[in-house]
Order: structure tokens, then C-alpha cells, then sequence
């Protein structure tokens, strides 16, 4: 069969991203030469696979599905049914859930819409609820609010009061939270984090919100692949809804998903699914939704599993190698894949230490310590060891990443003395042509392209900067 010429001036349909668009052609290829030359140790990241980046950049990111398998409102779905139904079954599959007690929708576009969507199923506008406060390690869309302003749709739209970790210990003070419950009587409890480096007791948080005939939902984001891998708690035995993103220990697109049971008897799939369309959102991305399956079916392989311990033991070999240096920790360890270091004891700030970090080609962020004066300075930072799990990295080369991280502490705090001064500016300007973050950061270089890159090929990569 002869296929009829191009149209002149739809030849751009058919030409490569690289010939097409060099200036975003050349943007992907810089970050790519970033991301094989530097540590990221940002908790919340990971590298995908080559499967899933292919599966995301498919043609059916063309085709508009509202609604659900068999019950759609435009035509031409029926592979992209065939996909969703897929993809729900391996998210169950993943978790080890039963179809007959959970369902699952896989639509969310990302973690937050997923966690507000959950949250216009289960409640109503003003209704109460209590999440983890963001400086105790919660999420901002478990209800985060400051004294001055209610910041997260999920605190302008509901009533939320927080529950906090007792700062001694940095765990959840499960009591002062049941005291808490009974006064302001949740209509909705939220578990799950984004830097909290325990354990969740789930079947105290289930008594709390029995209590108070209230729903529990775990945002399991940050820890889902240690779940999936068996290297964390479940929270399904115990929760109404479970939320995740699948980006993070998960290793698939940037997505969301949402989980509900389908054995309470009040509906929450139908509440679930109509709150993600219509309510939350419009037609699904199909591309990614075929990724997030990719991801599920890696997800729930025996290797996805070695993945997970190894996350664990490589978080847990730099906490110690932190610890060794005299080093403060939010809970003294971790059990997951992140730390929270406290560098009050240091006399630095978290943002400081950001920066420097990034000057030698360390990806940390700051975070909030519990206790903190103020958010916008926080006292510490978060690492994580899920990303460089995934290009291959040890124990011992985590051993290696806290004495480079034990090398910047020590060139901050000199340049910190040398500057005269707390301000950022003058850390920064201070900082400006020092030699030893200039040999740092040539070490670290070599150290990180010394692993291999998931996703892409380094050596094929064509960045127009140096790095
Ligand atoms: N930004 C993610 C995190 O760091 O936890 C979640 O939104």
C-alpha cells in the first residue's frame, strides 16, 4: 500500500524532537548529563526506567478517555481500556490486595490531586481532619496551614488541626494525638509523610479514628516501593483509602494512584471515582498510565524486591556513616529510605547546606527539623537512598557519599567563620572561587558517572554544556 505524501507544512508531525526543536532537544540532553554527573539524594526522586520513559512518550498520550473502562464518554477506547484495566489490576497485584476488598483508580495526575480527590470522596467542604504537621514531616496536602494563612487547598477548603512528633525523640506522639482526636473529633485522619524516618503505627492510628467513626487514609507516596517490596508495613490491612504517587521508592512516572476498599459498604469506589472525574479532573493521561503499569509490573518482581533491602541497608549504611562523624538524626536512624540530619548542633542552616551541596554536584533538599523557628531557614536536610539505589550503589558507596558530605559540612563551616556573617548572600559571595569545592566537586563527578544510568545511555548523551 502507497501511503500519500506529507502535507508541506505538517512536516513537523514527523521530524525528530533533535532536528525539530534543537533548544529543548539540547535542555533534555544537559539534564541528562546532570543527572548521570551528580548524588541525588532528593528523597522524593528516582530514575525510571528505558520501559517506562518509552511507555510515556507514546502516541497515546493523543486520545481523550473520560470516564472509566466500558463506560466512556467519546469512542475509540478500546485499547485504552484494555490499558487501565490493566494497570489496575498489576497496582493490586503490586500490593498483594484482593479485587474483592480493593479497587483502584489509576487516574490521578500526581500525588496532590490524588490526595484531594481522595479527600472530596471521603468529607465535605469544612469538614474536620487531622494530617502529619508539615514540620513534623507531613505533607503539605494533609492540611497545612501556618498562623497566618491556610496554605493547601486541603486546609482552605476542610478544617484541619495537625498532630506533630514529640521533638525529643522525633516520633509521632501517638498520645497527644488521641488527646487531640477527642477534642477536636476528625471526621478524617491522615497517615503517611514526606520526611519521617519510622515506622507508622497503623493499628493505633485505626483505634484514634474508630474513636471518632472517622476514615483513615495513608498517603503512602514517599515509602510505596518499600511497601511493594515488602520492606515496610502495609497500611491496607488498617485504612479505608491509600494513596500514592508513583514516582518516588515506586520508580514509575509521575503520577498518582488511589486506592479504596471495596468491602466498608458506603461506596467509597463510586465516591473515589467520581471524585477523580468529574469532580477533580478531565480525561486521563493514557501515556502515562501505560508507564505507571510498566512501573507496576517491575514493582512486583522478585528484583523489585532486592531493589527495596537495598534502599533500606544503603539509607541505613549512610545514617551510621553520619552518626560516626557525630552527626545528628531526627530519630537517631532511619528505617526507610530517608534521613532527616539536624545541623542545628552545626551551627548551619539547611539552606546553606543545600547550596554548597549543589556547587559540588550533590542533589539534597533542606527540610524543616522538628522544633524549627521558621520554615523559611530550615535546620536540617533530607536525603534519600532510593535513587542511587537504582544506579546500582552499595553500602559502601554510601560510606563514600557521607565523607563527601562530611567534606562540604566542613568547607561550609569554614567559609560560614570566613564570611563574618549568617547571611545567605554572604556565604554565597564568600563561597565564589574556593579550591576545595572546586576538587570536591571534581570528585564527586567522577564517583557518579563511575555507575551506570538508568533510562538513557550516558556515553550517548549530547549536552552543549560542560559538566
Ligand atoms: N515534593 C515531594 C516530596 O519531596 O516529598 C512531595 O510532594
Amino acid at each position: 500500500m502507497s501511503v500519500k505524501p506529507v502535507d508541506p507544512w505538517n512536516t513537523c508531525l514527523n521530524t525528530s524532537l533533535e532536528q525539530e526543536d534543537p533548544e529543548i532537544f539540547s535542555i533534555v540532553e544537559n539534564e541528562k548529563l546532570r543527572q548521570w554527573s551528580g548524588l541525588e539524594l532528593i528523597a522524593s526522586e528516582n530514575f525510571t526506567s528505558q520501559a517506562v520513559i518509552e511507555a510515556n512518550g507514546t502516541p497515546l498520550t493523543n486520545k481523550y478517555s473520560e470516564g472509566l473502562p466500558g463506560a466512556r464518554y467519546y469512542g475509540g477506547n478500546e485499547f485504552i481500556d484494555e490499558l487501565e484495566r490493566l494497570c489496575q489490576k498489576r497496582a493490586l497485584e503490586a500490593f498483594g490486595l484482593n479485587p474483592e476488598v480493593w479497587g483502584v483508580n489509576v487516574q490521578p495526575y500526581s500525588g496532590s490531586t490524588a490526595n484531594f480527590a481522595a479527600l472530596t470522596a471521603l468529607i465535605k467542604p469544612q469538614d474536620r481532619l487531622m494530617g502529619l504537621d508539615l514540620p513534623s514531616g507531613g505533607h503539605l496536602t494533609h492540611g497545612y496551614q501556618t498562623q497566618k494563612k491556610k496554605i493547601s487547598s486541603s486546609s482552605i477548603y476542610f478544617t484541619s488541626m495537625p498532630y506533630q512528633v514529640d521533638p525529643t525523640t522525633g516520633l509521632i506522639d501517638y498520645k497527644r494525638l488521641e488527646e487531640n482526636a477527642a477534642l477536636f473529633r476528625p471526621q478524617l485522619l491522615i497517615c503517611g509523610a514526606s520526611a519521617y524516618p519510622a515506622e507508622w503505627e497503623y493499628d493505633t492510628l485505626r483505634k484514634i479514628a474508630d474513636q471518632h467513626s472517622a476514615y483513615l487514609m495513608c498517603d503512602m507516596a514517599h515509602i510505596s516501593g518499600l511497601i511493594a517490596g515488602n520492606e515496610a508495613l502495609s497500611p491496607f490491612e488498617f485504612c479505608d483509602i491509600v494513596t500514592t504517587t508513583t514516582h518516588k521508592t515506586l520508580r514509575g512516572p509521575r503520577a498518582g494512584l488511589i486506592f479504596f476498599r471495596r468491602d466498608k459498604g458506603d461506596d467509597l469506589e463510586n465516591r473515589v471515582n467520581q471524585a477523580v472525574f468529574p469532580s477533580c479532573q478531565g480525561g486521563p493521561h493514557n501515556n502515562t498510565i501505560a508507564a505507571i503499569a510498566v512501573a507496576l509490573k517491575q514493582a512486583a518482581s522478585p528484583e523489585f524486591k532486592q531493589y527495596a533491602k537495598q534502599v533500606r541497608a544503603n539509607a541505613l549504611a549512610l545514617a551510621k556513616a553520619l552518626s560516626n562523624y557525630g552527626y545528628k538524626l531526627a530519630t537517631g536512624t532511619t528505617v526507610n529510605h530517608l534521613i532527616l540530619w539536624d545541623l542545628k548542633p552545626q551551627k548551619l542552616t539547611g539552606s546553606k547546606l543545600e547550596r554548597i551541596c549543589d556547587m559540588v554536584n550533590i542533589t539534597i533538599n533542606k527540610n524543616s527539623i522538628a522544633g524549627d523557628k521558621s520554615a523559611v531557614t530550615p535546620g536540617g536536610v533530607r536525603l534519600g537512598s532510593s535513587a542511587l539505589t537504582s544506579r546500582s550503589l552499595k553500602e559502601e558507596d554510601f560510606v563514600k557519599i557521607a565523607e563527601f558530605l562530611h567534606r562540604t559540612v566542613q568547607i561550609a563551616l569554614a567559609v560560614q567563620e570566613k564570611s563574618g556573617s549568617k547571611l545567605m548572600k554572604d556565604f554565597v559571595a564568600a563561597l565564589q572561587g574556593n579550591e576545595e569545592i572546586a576538587q570536591l566537586r571534581k570528585e564527586v563527578i567522577e564517583f557518579a558517572r563511575s555507575f551506570p544510568m538508568p533510562g538513557f545511555d550516558p556515553t550517548k548523551i549530547k549536552a552543549t554544556v560542560a559538566i
